[in-house]
């Protein structure tokens, strides 16, 4: 399998996470962003969004869309679940990862950003203030509904971690106050224990190792 991948992209990072999580044999193919790549005539043919991820299979066919490809990877690869058999809890979870996919992630992906910055001519401190408005109140209502476990539920990681943790990093990379989310970075320092986890950070990436590439 082949993932076609940016190290900062969170919703390629939520992926990274489970393709490490469950073992599965792949390769990255870095699509630079900061260089456009993804709006390529090459890429566009793969995802014709223009957005990371995609994947590959061995087969050739092609998937875009982290949420579909974490269902399929799910289903393909049944060890290591992401999502408890309990259907409640299940959807539980889901809610937790369509609070994150659906309402946090979108408003502050780099093309809103850009459209803030380009078209609405907003400075660089309003921008800072949007993507943190935006974080901080996702991440309230997310404080609230997850466990006080070593993970976002339970002892061990599930579909709720492999999208909370990407998040978090953009958030602390955007310096947002995270003083009161704690079972939020409690779950995030866990996570970042487990190889999985830790391969799969923007800054283990080998996009992330060449300087000419880097914001
Ligand atoms: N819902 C999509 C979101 C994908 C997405 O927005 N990817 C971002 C990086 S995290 C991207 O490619 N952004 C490029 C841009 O905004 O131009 C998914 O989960 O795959």
């Amino acid at each position: 399998m082949r993932l076609y991948s940016y190290y900062r992209s969170s919703a390629a990072y939520r992926v990274r996470i489970a393709l490490n999580l469950k073992q599965i044999e792949h390769s990255i193919e870095p699509v630079n962003l900061l260089k456009k790549e993804h709006k390529s005539p090459n890429y566009l043919a793969k995802q014709p969004q223009g957005l990371v991820p995609c994947l590959e299979t061995d087969k050739g066919q092609l998937l875009a869309q982290s949420g579909a490809i974490l269902s399929y990877l799910d289903s393909l690869y049944p060890h290591a679940k992401l999502l408890p058999a309990d259907p409640f809890q299940a959807a539980k979870i889901q809610s937790v990862v369509d609070m994150i996919a659906c309402d946090i992630h979108p408003v502050c992906n780099l093309r809103i950003l850009n459209y803030l910055t380009d078209i609405l001519t907003v400075d660089s401190e309003q921008k800072l203030a949007w993507y943190r408005h935006w974080i901080v109140i996702g991440f309230e209502a997310l404080e609230t509904l997850l466990n006080k476990t070593q993970y976002c539920f339970g002892e061990q990681p599930t579909l709720a971690d492999v999208y909370l943790i990407p998040q978090v990093f953009n958030a602390l990379r955007f310096e947002v106050d995270m003083a009161s989310f704690p079972k939020i970075m409690n779950a995030y320092q866990n996570c970042n224990q487990l190889d999985a986890f830790i391969d799969a950070k923007p800054e283990n990436q080998v996009d992330a190792m060449q300087p000419a590439l880097k914001t």
